[in-house]
């Protein structure tokens, strides 16, 4: 067991939480992905953009590749940091999940729901049926009832599997051609019209929780593909087939975000459905000039602007996180910077106008005090566990006294402390400085710990403080 410096208050230690030093085997791992939620931004500093989006009420998700996660650590600390909706960028699609029939392979999908529950994050789920990236065995069918059991078996299979877990599904992807005809896939020419309500009643039957979507691109504005998309979701509605939700891809050229965006997503919204922003980059020609990325990031603000504005989207996803990664050179050469981020993690001045766009704030802004935070859950076993929290002073100028404030999770209660004067009132904690850790100066830290029961729940990486009032991640 480590070593605990001075017991201040809460000496009232239970003998039934003794520490063992290890988590014990049977235990689920450690939520160890919101330590990086609550370190301070890469590229920026702002508050993690999640929380400013959780205060409207929507979601910030990205496409993620857990291969790069894997590879990159500053890839991982912003997609756990800034997020909280995953997309699969690849895994979770057709060739990925059953690259021979009714044999499944589920071992990236898996990997890319574990991520986002260690990181309290909601999967978005991409996509069931496309006619890219749908396996050659099923591409080569030419015969309708087999094609129609080869599409619900393989929807009954995804969807099936992740029953429950998947905050909405995009069901079908990219089936209108940009005249608003349908596109000559062999998913239509096998099938005819009837395949797309198909798929949305076997993804209800299959996953009846998950919200159904239909998504494309080139559909932002007002235009012949978006109106055949809203005629299709009109008539679904009427005829009760079941679809909850249109995504809008919007992948940009800089300078061609359409006038109409917001109006668009209101039309569809107005019928009754959820709209998002799901697949979000504007492209620029290489090199980026210092006006293509003005242009780039008003339009990228303005696109968070117009889904903030509109009750019914649930939010914004940008395909990737640094340009690094993108897909974008490899299908337009020449062209990228279409990401906030950069490929070295500094960011555009995209990233403060999304920031800005959902009313984030910087941290330390308004007192100058400027702080980081890491918590992180220490020893940790079946009825308690202890959690681990470091301030740094980040600033220019000494913190002199300091109160700290979080909430733990529902049903937690503090048990003892160390290194602080704990209250806890609701589930708010607060932990202020005794003599010793009193001053923090410019580049140093103080530390401090204590356990809480767990209540029948599990342990959490805490999130969200406040030191001495301002917020501080
Ligand atoms: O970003 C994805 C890229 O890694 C894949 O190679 C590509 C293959 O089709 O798909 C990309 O993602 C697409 C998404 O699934 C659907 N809308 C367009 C996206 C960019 O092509």
């Amino acid at each position: 067991m480590r070593k605990r410096t001075a017991l201040v208050a809460f000496a009232a230690t239970l003998t039934l939480l003794a520490q063992p030093a290890q988590a014990l085997p049977q235990e689920a791992p450690l939520a160890q992905a919101s330590l990086a939620a609550a370190t301070p931004g890469i590229g920026h500093d702002y508050e993690p953009l999640r929380d400013a989006a959780a205060r409207s009420g929507k979601t910030f998700g990205f496409a993620y590749a857990p291969h790069i996660a894997n590879s990159d650590a500053k890839y991982k600390a912003i997609a756990q940091r800034e997020f909280s909706m995953v997309t699969a960028e690849n895994n979770m699609k057709w060739d990925a999940t059953e690259p021979r029939r009714g044999q499944f392979t589920f071992n990236g999908a898996d990997e890319i729901m574990s991520f986002a529950a260690a990181n309290n994050q909601k999967v978005y789920g991409h996509a069931l049926v496309w006619h890219a990236q749908m396996p050659a065995w099923a591409k080569s069918i030419t015969n309708r009832d087999d094609m129609r059991k080869a599409m619900n078996d393989h929807i009954k299979g995804v969807a099936g599997r992740y029953k429950g877990k998947i905050e909405a599904w995009d069901v079908v992807n990219e089936a209108f051609e940009w005249d608003g005809s349908r596109r000559p896939s062999e998913l239509q020419k096998v099938m005819g019209n009837s395949w797309i309500e198909e798929a949305f009643r076997t993804a209800r039957a299959a996953d009846p929780n998950a919200k159904l979507c239909y998504n494309d691109y080139s559909t932002d504005g007002i235009n012949s593909k978006s109106t055949a998309v809203y005629n299709m979701v009109k008539d679904f509605k009427a005829r009760g087939v079941p679809i909850d939700c249109v995504g809008f891809q919007t992948h940009l050229i800089v300078g061609q975000l359409p006038a109409s965006n917001k109006q668009n997503l209101q039309r569809f919204a107005d019928l009754g459905v959820d709209v998002r922003i799901t697949e979000l980059d504007i492209r620029i020609q290489l090199p980026a000039s210092q006006q293509a990325l003005q242009t780039h990031a008003t339009e990228y603000g303005q696109v968070v602007k117009n889904c903030w504005e509109i009750s019914r989207c649930t939010g914004v996803t940008i395909w990737g996180i640094s340009d690094k990664y993108s897909w974008i050179p490899q299908v337009s050469p020449g062209w990228n910077a279409a990401l906030p981020w950069n490929d070295n993690y500094s960011t555009k001045p995209a990233l403060a106008s999304v920031a800005n766009a959902m009313g984030a704030k910087k941290n330390g802004s308004s007192t100058g005090l400027v702080c980081g935070i890491s918590a992180k859950v220490g020893a940790n076993w079946s009825t308690g566990y202890t959690t681990d929290i470091v301030i740094a002073n980040k600033g220019t100028t000494p913190i002199d006294g300091w109160t700290l404030q979080t909430t733990l999770p529902d049903g937690q209660k503090l048990a003892t402390g160390w290194s602080g004067q704990f209250t806890q009132n609701g589930q708010r904690l607060s932990v202020s400085n005794t003599s010793f850790n009193k001053t923090i100066k410019p580049g140093e830290s103080v530390s401090f710990n204590f356990n809480t029961t767990k209540n029948g729940n599990s342990s959490t990486a805490l999130r969200n403080f406040t030191v001495n009032g301002q917020q501080c991640t």
